[in-house]
Formats: C-alpha cells, sequence, structure tokens
C-alpha cells in the first residue's frame, strides 16, 4: 500500500497562530473566547463533561476560554446569552445536552433568528462509536435514544448556519468560521453539534487556528451618492416627511447620525411596530410627532420589519419611499407587501450621514424657513403629547388601584439616564415606552421576535454583561411565566447578577381576552366563559417565586404602594439581590 506523502508544509496556513490544547474541546472553547464569547451558558448533559473539564483546564493553565456559567434551563440559557450579546454587540454563547437540550432552547432560537442575534448554539450529540472503540464511545443504554435523523434540522430554519463537528474539522477554525458568519450583518445565530467522541479527540499539546477576528468580519456598505442625494432632495422638498425605524439603534453610531440629520431638517422620527431596540431619544421634541404613514409625502425607512400594515396605513401612492437596510428587501421574510422607490442595501448610519452631508448643500432660505416652522410645530406638540402624558399619570395615581400606566410612570421616576430598561411587556409595553424616558443608545430592548419568554433570561444575561449598570425587567405576568423565571431567578442570584423585574400582573393574556373580543365580539367565549383560556386568575405568587430563588419579593396592589415597592426593589438589587415587584392590576377579562 502507498504511504500518504508527508506535506511540504504543516497543516495551517501562514497566519493562524499556536495555542496549547490537548483535546479538540481545548480548541473549541479557545476558539469562542478568543473570538469575542466572555460566557457559555451551560445546562449539564452526560456528554457535556468535556466543556467543563476544557474550561477547567484552561483556567489552570492560563488558556483562553470563556467563563462557565452553570445554568438550569436551556431555554434561560439562550435568552441570557441574547441578553449579552444585545448589550455588548458581542457574541455569547450557549451550551446544552444533545437533542433534548436542543429542542429546551425552545422559542429562544426564533428570537435569536428573528432578534439578529450574533450567538453561537452549541449542543453536544449522544456518542455513537461502538462501545470501547475511542474516547468518549458509548457507554450508557440512553445513548441509543440520544441520535435523532440530524440533530441540526431542529433549528436550521431559525440559524444562519449549523455544522456537526467532523474529523477532518480543524475545531478551532469551525468555530471562528462561525462566529465570523453571527457576526457578519445582518447578524444571527449558528448552531454546533458536537459529537463526544469528536471533542475527546486528542491534540499534540498545541493547535493552530484563525481567529473570528483573523478571518474578519463584513464590515459596513455605503450607498450611492447619486441614491443619498436624491433621498436628500426628496426630504429637503417634502412638505409632510416621516422617519420610520424599528433596529438602528443596534448601532449606536446610527442613532447620534439619526439625531444629526432630523435635527437639520426638522424631519419626525416614529417606531413603529416593534421597535428593538432605543433608535432616538423619546424626549426629543422630533420623536413620535409626525404624521400617521398615510398622511406622509416622503418616507425614509431605516432598518424597520413592518413599518406599516400595508392597505391599512399604507402612505400615499405618489408618496416618495426610500427604504435603507442592510437587507432592504428582507429576504428572511417571505411575504412581504411593501414598496420602496429606492431600496438601499447599506449600513444606516453610512447612509443617513450621506443624506445629511449632501441636504447640507441643498437648503436656502425658503426651505430653512418652511423647516424652522415645522420644527416650532413639532415642538409645540411634543408639550402637549408631555403634558397630556403627565396628566394621565396624575389622574391614574388618584385611583386606589393601581393601574399599568402607573407602574410605569413609577418606574420612569426612578431609573437612572443609563439604567438597561428590558420592555416585554404587551398591554403595558406602551406605557413603559412612553414613561422610561430612555435618550441613550443601548438603554432599552424589546425582543425583536414574537416570541415569549424572553425577558427574564435576557435580562440575567444583559446583567451578566453590564454589571455596572442597573439592569430592570418590565414585563406582562404571561411572559414572565414563560421565561422560566426560577432558573432566570436562580441564576441571577447564584452568579451575582442581580435585576430588577417589575412584572405587570393582570392575570390575563391580551391575546386571550382583548384578542378574542377583537375576533369574537359576541362570541360565546366572551358571553358565557368570560375568555377561558385568556386568564389565569388567581395568578402565580410571583413574590414568593423570587424568594424561592434567593431573591426579593413583593406584591402590591394600591397606587400609593408602587413607588416605595419598586425602590426597595431596586435597592435590594444595588446590594446584589435580585428582586421581584409584582403589580396587581386589573384583570383585561
Ligand atoms: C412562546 C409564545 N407563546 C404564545 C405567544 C402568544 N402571545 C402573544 S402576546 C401573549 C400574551 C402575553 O401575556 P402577558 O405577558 O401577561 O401580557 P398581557 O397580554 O397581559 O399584557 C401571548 C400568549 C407568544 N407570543 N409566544
Ligand atoms: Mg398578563
Amino acid at each position: 500500500m502507498n504511504k500518504p506523502k508527508e506535506l511540504a508544509t504543516p497543516a495551517a496556513d501562514n497566519f493562524w497562530r499556536e495555542y496549547g490544547a490537548e483535546d479538540w474541546s481545548d480548541a473549541i472553547v479557545a476558539a469562542m473566547k478568543l473570538g469575542g464569547i466572555e460566557h457559555l451558558y451551560f445546562v449539564s448533559g452526560s456528554e457535556m463533561a468535556f466543556y467543563q473539564e476544557a474550561i477547567a483546564k484552561a483556567e489552570s493553565r492560563g488558556w483562553p476560554a470563556p467563563k462557565l456559567v452553570t445554568m438550569m434551563h436551556e431555554s434561560v440559557a439562550l435568552h441570557a446569552a441574547l441578553g449579552s450579546a444585545m448589550v455588548t454587540g458581542q457574541p455569547a454563547a450557549a451550551a446544552v445536552h444533545v437533542d433534548v437540550g436542543t429542542l429546551h432552547y425552545g422559542a429562544a432560537v426564533h428570537a435569536a433568528w428573528r432578534g439578529n442575534y450574533p450567538v453561537l448554539l452549541t449542543a453536544g450529540t449522544g456518542p455513537r462509536a461502538f462501545p470501547g472503540s475511542m474516547r468518549g464511545a458509548r457507554d450508557s443504554t440512553i445513548q441509543w435514544l440520544q441520535e435523532p435523523r440530524d440533530q441540526g434540522e431542529i433549528v436550521r430554519q431559525y440559524t444562519k448556519a449549523d455544522h456537526r463537528l467532523e474529523h477532518q474539522d480543524n475545531p478551532g477554525l469551525m468555530v471562528s468560521r462561525l462566529l465570523q458568519i453571527a457576526m457578519s450583518e445582518p447578524k444571527g445565530p449558528a448552531y454546533l453539534a458536537i459529537p463526544r467522541e469528536t471533542a475527546m479527540l486528542p491534540l499534540a499539546g498545541t493547535t493552530r487556528f484563525p481567529t473570528r477576528d483573523q478571518l474578519g468580519v463584513a464590515q459596513g456598505t455605503y450607498p450611492d451618492p447619486e441614491h443619498a442625494k436624491t433621498i436628500a432632495r426628496w426630504l429637503v422638498n417634502a412638505r409632510n416627511p416621516l422617519v420610520l425605524t424599528e433596529r438602528i439603534g443596534r448601532d449606536p453610531l446610527a442613532v447620534a447620525e439619526l439625531v444629526q440629520l432630523a435635527e437639520l431638517l426638522a424631519l419626525p422620527v416614529s417606531e413603529p411596530g416593534n421597535p428593538q431596540v432605543l433608535n432616538f431619544p423619546t424626549t426629543h421634541a422630533l420623536f413620535d410627532t409626525g404624521p400617521r404613514p398615510q398622511e406622509a409625502d416622503v418616507c425614509l425607512v431605516l432598518e424597520s420589519i413592518s413599518p406599516w400594515i400595508p392597505g391599512v396605513s399604507t402612505p400615499p401612492a405618489d408618496a416618495k419611499i426610500a427604504w435603507v437596510s442592510l437587507d432592504p428587501v428582507q429576504s428572511r421574510f417571505k411575504t412581504m407587501e411593501f414598496r420602496a422607490d429606492l431600496w438601499i442595501p447599506a449600513t444606516p448610519a453610512n447612509a443617513i450621514r450621506a443624506i445629511r452631508e449632501t441636504a447640507t448643500g441643498l437648503l436656502d432660505k425658503s426651505e430653512l424657513a418652511r423647516i424652522e416652522e415645522r420644527r416650532q410645530r413639532l415642538a409645540a406638540r411634543k408639550r402637549e403629547m408631555q403634558e397630556r402624558a403627565e396628566a394621565q399619570a396624575r389622574e391614574a395615581g388618584k385611583q386606589a388601584a393601581a393601574s399599568g400606566l402607573w407602574v410605569a410612570y413609577q418606574l420612569g421616576k426612578l431609573l437612572e439616564p443609563d439604567a438597561i430598561v428590558l420592555n416585554d411587556g404587551l398591554s403595558n409595553g406602551v406605557f413603559v415606552q412612553r414613561y422610561a424616558r430612555r435618550e441613550q443608545p443601548g438603554t432599552c430592548f424589546r425582543s425583536g421576535s414574537s416570541a415569549g419568554g424572553w425577558g427574564v433570561g435576557a435580562a440575567f444575561g444583559a446583567k451578566m454583561a453590564a454589571p455596572s449598570q442597573d439592569v430592570v425587567l418590565a414585563s406582562g405576568d404571561g411572559f414572565f411565566e414563560f421565561g422560566t423565571p426560577s432558573a432566570a431567578l436562580w441564576a441571577a442570584s447564584h452568579h451575582k447578577a442581580p435585576f430588577l423585574s417589575v412584572v405587570f400582573v393582570n392575570a390575563s393574556y391580551s391575546t386571550g381576552t382583548n384578542s378574542l373580543r377583537t375576533s369574537y365580539p359576541d362570541g360565546y367565549a366572551v358571553r358565557e366563559t368570560r375568555c377561558r383560556g385568556g386568564t389565569f386568575d388567581p395568578p402565580p405568587d410571583f413574590a414568593k417565586l423570587a424568594e424561592a430563588s434567593g431573591g426579593y419579593g413583593e406584591l402590591v396592589s394600591q397606587s400609593a404602594d408602587v413607588g416605595p415597592a419598586l425602590k426597595r426593589g431596586l435597592d435590594q438589587v444595588r446590594k446584589g439581590v435580585p428582586a421581584v415587584i409584582a403589580v396587581r392590576i386589573p384583570n383585561l377579562a
């Protein structure tokens, strides 16, 4: 038989560096850390010992590795990774047990995908090597149950890439490659299934691989200058312009750019649909003071998924529409009925800057006068809106029984400017948005998806990533429970990453009550069962739940008690104890 030929060069490219490694798992954790992953949110499984061993070994040897964070539920682990990634803009990772752990990631996988979170989902796979044939081979009866036809298929619809680590791979390279994909725009999750035998394959004391940054992450794109000029001209000439955005604040620079452009031309900025981040200072005179889309003559859409409801609030047919996004036609969404005159695939900050620079040269005296008039008009409208909001809050405060509006108002009064607010409210989310007075980029988040259960795990992950800032979750009681709060609060307590949860306890799902009434206003379910299926009264005692997980809990129901309770909760958090302030407000049915 022919001997394999000696390789003329070592099996590594010229820019790869060398790292200490005795097993493939050492290379995996090294590439994670070198790729920007600080935390590996970990849930135990029989094949997952390799992570525990590799990270403990790395700590002992001084090798690079993320911190292993013990978690008690896979969904919370992945949501924690989402929370960390959303705060830092860097990747985070979760590690779970075979197919069942992957299934337990649950709707967090949807959130990762729809919310464009750059996270690495990993799972072991059940060993399948013949017992005794190699390290890590089958040695337990359950392992015959652990082999699905294709483990990656579980999450394939919700990831940018998935891979099962194979013997011909370079493990460090594969991790770096998946992180390169996850971090390149449009960002999103990647999945790596790691067979136990593969993780335990030996290495000769060192390994070589490229890091994520050495491979390189795709950088921003610029609009065609002619297109920027066209949009600038439309905006300068507009009578009733409107900027709509849900997600530009994922890049803090884009927020600063948008403030400058909006101020230059007195452009009102709206957040339609489901804003994922703070896109514009909410107290600014140009925030939320604009026309409805159906009244606008020029619309600039920036990183938005559904800026209006087609056929309901569509801009006039002759309105000019420019749509700027990293993926403007939104190829990840199948049914899209939106039209635009210009679809611009560009980094929003770059596009906004280009539009502003061109617009500056287009302004003459008459335009400036018209823009100034609009600026005054919108500022007056903002003052009216703020006064109305204050009046509504005062009115709510006079009622003995607490309301969602009053809770949000009291919370807003308590927040530091840099506090990170996670808004997971449904029927009360609008009040949180209105009264939280968020002004700085990165201080307000929604999940960016339609999956319930994000808040409590994401809040834990956010606090892990931003330990010096207050982290506050405002959540409906239904979504709070969806998030497996006992596991999340346990993690917050155990890992000293405390956050405040404010729970709107209406013992109801707005879907099963308000939406039911919309669908069947005079139906049997509304008339005869008081929306059976839409309420859960009496609700769980969320204050006791907090206590059971090492946290501080209070349940209040009177307006007068809300502010002081929130303050006590925040004080506890600042002392290192996660706190839940549950406020009983009226049922929706
Ligand atoms: C995983 C998941 N299951 C179900 C839903 C459907 N859903 C959307 S809103 C909602 C109600 C949420 O209730 P809650 O958090 O109490 O807020 P409220 O409606 O009371 O304001 C439900 C069940 C969902 N979005 N995600
Ligand atoms: Mg509710």
